[in-house]
């Protein structure tokens, strides 16, 4: 069986305010087992109750009544029903866990599922470590409650009925004496419940930002390192920690108290049934082999009734993740599909800006009144000192977030009707920070291709973007692992890798933020040369600081605090002397003629 997530067990769907339903519901598809499970213990249960009932049966009729010859047979019953119950409990682990282990994996592969579709302002606000506690942490709490708690219940109520039903067939006043105690039990456990269930949150919520700072730290371990940092982090960490410990420990004295309380009252009801049976059998009410039996089975009751109260105290941790993990699952996925105009083929490039205005959700806008507009195939060039909203401009072109106001045209077509899917696959972008992973190298400039790629094609783009003579220096050339595993590549090799990654995707729209910043000038001249090949026919912006650059885009668009000061070409935007591209202009001719002075004085 296989219980990936399909569109059809849609957990949103399944949530509930009410979490015991919301729970119920997440065990669609696993009901069978669970009742599986918990017949199974009933059946169990049912075969003890027997046992008693025939003992009460050996000592009053065969012992008593003589009838010998049935010895062997009740010996035979006892065995039978000893391998019945052995039986039925081991399958009913098996069942439980089944189920509980089913639903585990599939909340966990739907979580994972989940959090990469969420949308890029949800994952701006949100701690890594605090995904990475709900996802593990509080899915084993839902685990274990399915594993225990959920079988546990139907057992403990088959039980308790059982006993209680052959209690009350031996004598129906005793039966009702061995539970009066019951609702002193169950106060007692509603009072520990929602006091558990408060300490739990809130060891929960301190394991999760215990597990973010322990994430944050590695990291920026190199910035701890760089700084010296190491007791600050230290300090901080055992601050965290000890604030952990502190509520771990309260939460185990709300444990610790309910269970010996809840003991006592258990060991009050027994000895007074006890009693009250010793009583009846004195007075003839009941027989010596009611008594033998009653002895038994009044313990299947007071054990159900006080591990009732257990169950219901252990269960508030579950529910407490259970809406820890719901929490997530609320969360709106980026809708990639949405969306109206779906072109058959590629588009050509031509975009337009109108008015745009782009706020993240905090409010404050970063983007004013942006307009441009770009032909297809044409360089657009973006300048501006930094904070100056280049990045979030380009982020708005494959929807990572909605501009919010104005418009902005794809070929014509207003951009929220394409679906974010489409433009992702038109869209490639080398981002500011670029991020590789724990695999090859092979495999990393490969990833952004949804299909399986030759040899060739990736050493092309590596070519192109001036990285393949460097992989190939490396032992394994391109089956070197990045990262933690294999090499660490410099700033300007990870730039490199991630533009060949970006050109091996071969989009209509290519993005480059300030993608050759680590890249020296004369690697930047190689890229370049190699670029305009590759630009040729597609729609490029390119984010950059050097004159050099951007010198030769069709047109470069200036920024200041949010707003486009200049726009036009590099003549044009040289001619405006007070104009802030001319001084960043002079400024760095200046600063060439100096290094080259440098040079020539140190070579000469
Ligand atoms: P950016 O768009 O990141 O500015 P930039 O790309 O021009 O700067 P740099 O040259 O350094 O790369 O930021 C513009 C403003 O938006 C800035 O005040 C920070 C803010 N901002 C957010 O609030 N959230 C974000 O995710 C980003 C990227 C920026
Ligand atoms: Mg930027």
């Amino acid at each position: 069986m296989n219980h990936r997530h399909t569109p059809e067990f849609d957990l949103q769907e399944t949530l509930s305010e009410n979490r015991l339903i919301g729970l119920w519901r997440m065990m669609r598809g696993f009901r069978l087992p669970y009742v599986g499970a918990t017949l199974a213990l009933g059946l169990a249960a049912v075969s003890k109750t027997a046992t008693y009932l025939l003992i009460q049966y050996l000592i009053d009729d065969v012992l008593g009544g003589g009838l010998l010859n049935l010895l062997p047979w009740v010996a035979l019953g006892f065995l039978g029903l000893a391998l019945f119950e052995g039986a039925f409990t081991f399958l009913s682990g098996r069942w439980a866990a089944f189920t509980a282990e089913g639903i585990a994996r599939r909340l966990r592969n739907y979580l994972f599922d989940h959090i990469q579709r969420l949308s890029f302002s949800y994952h701006d606000r949100t701690q890594t470590g605090e995904l990475l506690q709900r996802a593990t942490s509080d899915v084993e709490a839902i685990n274990r409650f399915f594993l225990q708690q959920a079988t546990g219940v139907g057992r403990i109520v088959l039980l308790f009925a059982i006993n209680f039903a052959a209690i009350a067939y031996i004598n129906v006043q005793l039966a009702f004496l061995s539970v009066v105690s019951l609702p002193l039990l169950w106060v007692m456990s509603y009072y520990f419940f929602t006091r558990i269930e408060k300490a739990y949150e809130a060891y929960q919520e301190q394991e999760a930002r215990l597990s973010a700072t322990l994430q944050e730290n590695l990291s920026g371990v190199r910035v701890v390192k760089a700084f010296a940092r190491q007791q600050f982090e230290i300090d901080k960490f055992g601050a965290e920690n000890k604030e952990k410990y502190r509520r771990g420990m309260r939460l185990l004295l709300m444990h610790s108290l309910y269970w010996p309380v809840s003991d006592i009252v258990a060991g009050m009801q027994m000895l007074g049934g006890f009693l009250a049976g010793a009583l009846m059998a004195l007075n003839g009410i009941i027989t010596v082999g009611d008594y033998l039996a009653f002895s038994g089975m009044v313990i299947w009751i007071i054990w159900p009734m006080r591990n009732l109260g257990r169950l219901i105290v252990q269960a508030s941790t579950a529910l407490v993740s259970y809406n820890r993990v719901s929490e997530i699952i609320r969360e709106d996925r980026e809708p990639m599909e949405a969306g109206d105009h779906l072109p058959d083929g590629d588009v050509r490039g031509e975009i337009v800006f109108e008015n745009v205005h782009f706020a993240y959700e905090d409010g404050t806008e970063v983007l004013h009144n942006i307009n441009f507009h770009v032909q297809p195939g044409q360089v657009i060039a973006l300048m501006g000192s930094t904070g100056s909203g280049k990045t979030s401009l380009v982020n708005l072109l494959p929807r990572f977030y909605e501009y919010t106001g104005g418009r902005i045209l794809l070929d014509g077509v207003e951009l929220k009707r394409y679906p974010r899917k489409y433009l992702r696959s038109q869209i490639g972008i080398v981002e500011q920070e670029p991020f590789l992973f724990s695999r090859t190298i092979r495999e990393n400039i490969a990833y952004g291709v949804g299909r399986q790629v030759t040899d060739e094609e990736v050493y092309q783009a590596a070519r192109a973007a001036a990285i393949h003579d460097v992989i190939l220096s490396f032992p394994e050339g391109y089956n070197t692992l990045v990262g933690e595993r294999g090499v660490t590549l410099s700033g300007g090799q990870k730039q490199r890798v991630a533009i060949a990654r970006t050109l091996l995707k071969d989009p209509r729209i290519l993005i480059l933020d300030d993608a050759t910043s680590s890249v020296d000038t004369e690697t930047e001249a190689a890229i370049r040369a190699a670029l305009e090949r590759l630009m040729e026919g597609r729609t490029t912006f390119i984010i950059a600081h050097r004159i050099q650059t951007v010198m030769h885009a069709d047109a470069i668009l200036v920024f200041n605090k949010g707003h486009i000061v200049q726009q036009g070409t590099h003549e044009e935007l040289l001619k405006d002397e007070d104009g802030i591209y001319r001084r960043i202009y002079e400024v760095q001719a200046r600063i060439e003629v100096e290094l080259e002075r440098e040079i020539a004085s140190v070579g000469g």
